[in-house]
């Protein structure tokens, strides 16, 4: 097949493809590490990292080699057969993560879904929930996909705006307040609490310290299961394994996806004790390709790559790096920069309908960095774990100087 130019790419898609989104005009074909070329050679860093599913770096060699092994061997069972990878990857992860079982998946939103049906299950088996009116508090600006499950506890009109009719037992509360939490979760049929630890897509939203704590002892007070959605701030991405592990907190069940498989393929998981996943019993969940033995050798390499390359402190100090960084540019369009680890955000000091993020995202990728904005006039910076400090470096250079010749 010939090679085709951007420009061609582009009119395909928008000619056979649906418009689902609006992507910059960057046609990319080549990956490695913190690095991707477009088709006509040009050079970029990636600061998105395929929505943090990319944290060991594109194409990472081991990663890969775990690839290709399997995909000669083995690469799909189902479930309706054992196979010789599953367990070992079962057992591999959970005592990775610290918990009793895995209820392996595919994309993040179906490990959600899954963790949403374990408390539901959860709440009508053990805590004596009556059929049919379990509740879960879900906080609001939440994203955890685009199911409608996921759109029906969403507060976003662009995810569930022409969708309807909607899941119904869902409660929405602020994100960060423990007071109007606490009200709610008094109720004897909330089965679980349901969060980001950070919430990426609107817009990196820190908590203020001691709130995941405060949430896992209300969780406990009231006999309600906190469930962490991970799926993008776990895997190293905010400098701890998990985000949950910046106050030592567990979750009861724990969602992970994205980076889980180092962005070659789909992989989620669900982790969670033997109470609540026993609650679930054969026939009652599943999935074609889940826990299929490609994705499984896939994620341990993935999993394995966090540990010995120490992804983990490499995110925790180049992320201080980007942020003393991002916080030396002198830029009126810079209202501040907020994150954890590699995890960040600006927000522009512009409207959220302004043009201005976007825009300046094209100078940005005009300069080799590619980064896109989250809403309206909050950009994400999010590049793979395994950036260096040159490269960090560089990277800041191209912000700076984006800002601050910034003409609207
Ligand atoms: C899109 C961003 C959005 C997630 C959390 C579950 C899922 C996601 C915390 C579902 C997915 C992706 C989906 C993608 C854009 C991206 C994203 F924040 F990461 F940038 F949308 F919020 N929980 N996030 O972030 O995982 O089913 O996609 O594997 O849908 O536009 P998935």
């Amino acid at each position: 097949m010939r090679a085709i130019n951007s420009k061609e790419a582009i009119a395909l898609e928008d000619k056979y493809g649906a418009h689902n989104y609006h992507p910059l005009p960057v046609v990319l074909s080549k990956g490695k590490g913190v690095l991707v070329w477009d088709v006509e050679g040009k050079e970029y860093l990636d600061f998105l990292s395929g929505y943090s599913a990319l944290n060991q770096g594109h194409c990472h060699p081991e990663i890969v080699k775990a690839m290709q092994e399997q995909a000669e061997i083995l690469t799909l069972t189902s479930r309706a057969f054992h196979n010789d990878i599953l367990g070992k990857y079962e057992e591999y992860i959970t005592n990775y993560f610290g918990y009793d079982k895995v209820l392996p998946m595919n994309t993040g939103v179906e490990a959600g879904e899954t963790a949403l049906k374990l408390c539901r299950k959860w709440g009508y088996k053990i805590k004596g929930i009556p059929e049919n009116e379990a509740i879960i508090v879900v906080a609001k600006d939440n994203f955890m996909g685009r199911t409608l499950a996921a759109v029906s506890a969403s507060t976003d009109p662009s995810s569930y705006n022409g969708f309807g009719p909607f899941l119904p037992g869902f409660v929405k509360v602020d994100f960060n307040d423990l007071n109007v939490l606490e009200t709610v979760l008094k109720n004897p049929n909330v089965a679980g609490l349901m969060l980001e630890p950070i919430q990426g897509e609107a817009g990196v939203n820190v908590p203020d310290d001691g709130y995941l704590k405060g949430v896992s002892d209300l969780c406990k007070k009231y006999n309600v299961l906190f469930i962490a959605d991970e799926v993008q701030t776990g895997i190293a991405r905010t400098g701890k394994m998990l985000a949950c592990d910046y106050e030592d907190v567990k979750p009861d069940i724990l969602v992970l996806g994205k980076a889980l498989s180092g962005g070659t393929m789909p992989v989620s998981a669900v982790l969670t004790n033997d109470e609540i996943m026993l609650t679930i019993k054969p026939g009652e969940h599943g999935s074609t390709f889940g826990g299929n033995p490609l994705a499984c050798k896939v994620a341990i390499a993935a999993l394995e790559v966090v540990k010995e390359e120490n992804l983990c402190d490499n995110a925790f100090k180049m992320g201080n790096i980007f942020r003393a960084g991002i916080n030396s540019i002198e830029s009126p369009l810079i209202k501040l920069v907020r994150g954890k680890g590699l995890l960040n955000a600006i927000i522009v000091n512009d409207s959220e309908d302004s043009k201005t993020a976007w825009n300046l995202c094209m100078e940005l990728a005009n300069r080799g960095l590619l980064a896109k904005p989250t809403h309206g006039n909050i950009i994400r910076f999010a590049p793979p774990l395994v950036i260096n400090e040159e490269q960090m470096k560089n990277a800041l250079s191209i912000i700076k100087g984006v800002f601050e010749d910034f003409k609207g």
